[in-house]
């Protein structure tokens, strides 16, 4: 079985633990509880018939909730870079994020960046800022995500999963 390490960071009430709840137990909860320190959730998957095991990291978006560790960041195969769409500004508070999985993965993982809470906007995010983003973090795909709809959210992680076997590949066939 593959095993696939993924570690979903961005700013406080983004929506990091409630992806992560969707994924996992296809649940949602209105109620916002502040996630303190790191949780380590596990989820057996089928993708594209082979089974995959996630290990999904999710940090506290506060600092002040955040316990320094190590592991974290160690050997990462993907990021959430996750944003909230009903505060543009947070797209910005990723740049802190980005310059932290520079500094201390000892990979170079597969970065996605999530605009969450598709459900409470209306039209399209500018494309001009998310490609500026894009280009910013080194972000390989942008998704519109919803945890409370469940929109993109299997997708993103199996993403993270076709790009790691597609380079597979790559390297095999070199
Ligand atoms: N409508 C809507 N609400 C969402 C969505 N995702 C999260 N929320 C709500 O936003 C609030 C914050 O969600 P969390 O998942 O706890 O956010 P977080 O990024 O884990 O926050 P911290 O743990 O403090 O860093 C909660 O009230 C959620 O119910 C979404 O896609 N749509
Ligand atoms: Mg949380």
């Amino acid at each position: 079985m593959d095993n696939v390490k993924i570690i979903v960071v961005g700013p406080p009430a983004s929506g990091k633990t409630s992806i992560v709840r969707r994924f996992v137990y296809n649940w949602f909860n209105d109620t916002y509880f502040v996630s303190v320190g790191d949780t380590i959730w596990e989820a057996d998957k089928i993708v594209d018939n082979k089974k995959v095991h996630f290990s999904i990291w999710d940090i506290a978006g506060d600092e002040k909730w955040q316990i320094y560790d190590g592991l974290f960041y160690r050997d990462v195969d993907g990021v959430f870079l996750v944003f909230d769409l009903t505060r543009p500004e947070t797209l910005w508070d990723l740049e802190q994020w980005s310059r932290k999985i520079d500094e201390k993965c000892n990979t170079h993982p597969i970065r996605l960046l999530l605009g969450n809470k598709a459900d409470l906007v209306n039209g399209d995010f500018d494309e001009s800022i998310i490609k500026t983003a894009m280009n910013q973090y080194r972000i390989r795909a942008f998704f519109k995500t919803s945890a409370k709809t469940g929109l993109n959210i299997d997708k993103a992680f199996y993403f993270v999963v076709r790009e790691l076997w597609a380079g597979m590949q790559y390297v095999k066939m070199r």
